[in-house]
């Protein structure tokens, strides 16, 4: 291989980017994919099912080319969900601010994921969607009272980490998504912004 393939090859070895999108059963996972593809593929969307092992999709943004890894909820695949964390630049973390009896659980998962940082990689950047926020009554509370609790846990871990309130099915909120996975653009709120607007 002549050193000019080489150059080329590890040139587009840099801008891949590896995004992991997790979170438990029927948080919205596939539909933020979903409206991701349809927005910047121009692909038709599409009535989600529940995702069964995992998908995986590329979408070309701002020079990068970004593998999205879409991978199943359900509790019976969760102890497989380790086998994708290598590699990977961004951590996409949904919860579903509206089964507030389910939110405990997305935390915890996420904590465990959290305590074994070794095997995300510590340059692995998170984002938090607290998704569904139109089906909560009132949303600046529970969106607050989701940050300050994400505070407790991801601040023991000295972890930065991006948070933002979204309606997947809508596209509310996820404007701002793309340019957080590929690391500019405005930011989404920190966790620092509790009591800022909240999209
Ligand atoms: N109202 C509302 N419904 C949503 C939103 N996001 C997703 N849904 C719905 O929630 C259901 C589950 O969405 P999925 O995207 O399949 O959830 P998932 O996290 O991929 O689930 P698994 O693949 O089982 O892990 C679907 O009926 C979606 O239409 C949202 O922001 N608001
Ligand atoms: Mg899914």
């Amino acid at each position: 291989m002549g050193l000019l393939t080489i150059i080329k090859k590890q040139k587009l070895k840099d801008k891949e980017l590896r995004c992991l999108v997790l979170g438990l059963d029927n948080s919205g996972k596939s539909t933020v994919v979903d409206w991701a593809l349809s927005t910047y593929k121009d692909k038709p969307r599409q009535p989600v099912t529940p995702t069964v092992g995992f998908q995986i999709h590329t979408l070309p943004y701002g020079g990068h080319n970004i593998q999205i890894w879409d991978i199943g909820g359900q509790s019976t695949l969760r102890p497989y969900w380790d086998n994708y964390f290598d590699k990977t630049d961004v951590l996409l973390w949904i919860i579903d601010i509206a089964a507030a009896a389910r939110v405990g659980e997305s935390v915890s998962e996420l904590e465990v994921i959290l305590r074994n940082r070794d095997r995300l990689g510590y340059s692995c950047r998170i984002i938090v969607l607290l998704n569904k926020k139109d089906l909560v009554d009132n949303p600046t509370e529970a969106i607050d009272a989701m940050k300050q609790r994400l505070d407790e846990i991801l601040k023991l871990e000295n972890i930065p980490v991006e948070v933002k309130a979204t309606d997947a099915l809508s596209g509310h909120g996820l404007e701002e998504l793309m340019p957080t996975i590929v690391g500019r653009g405005k930011r989404f709120g920190g966790l620092e912004s509790t009591s800022g607007p909240l999209g």
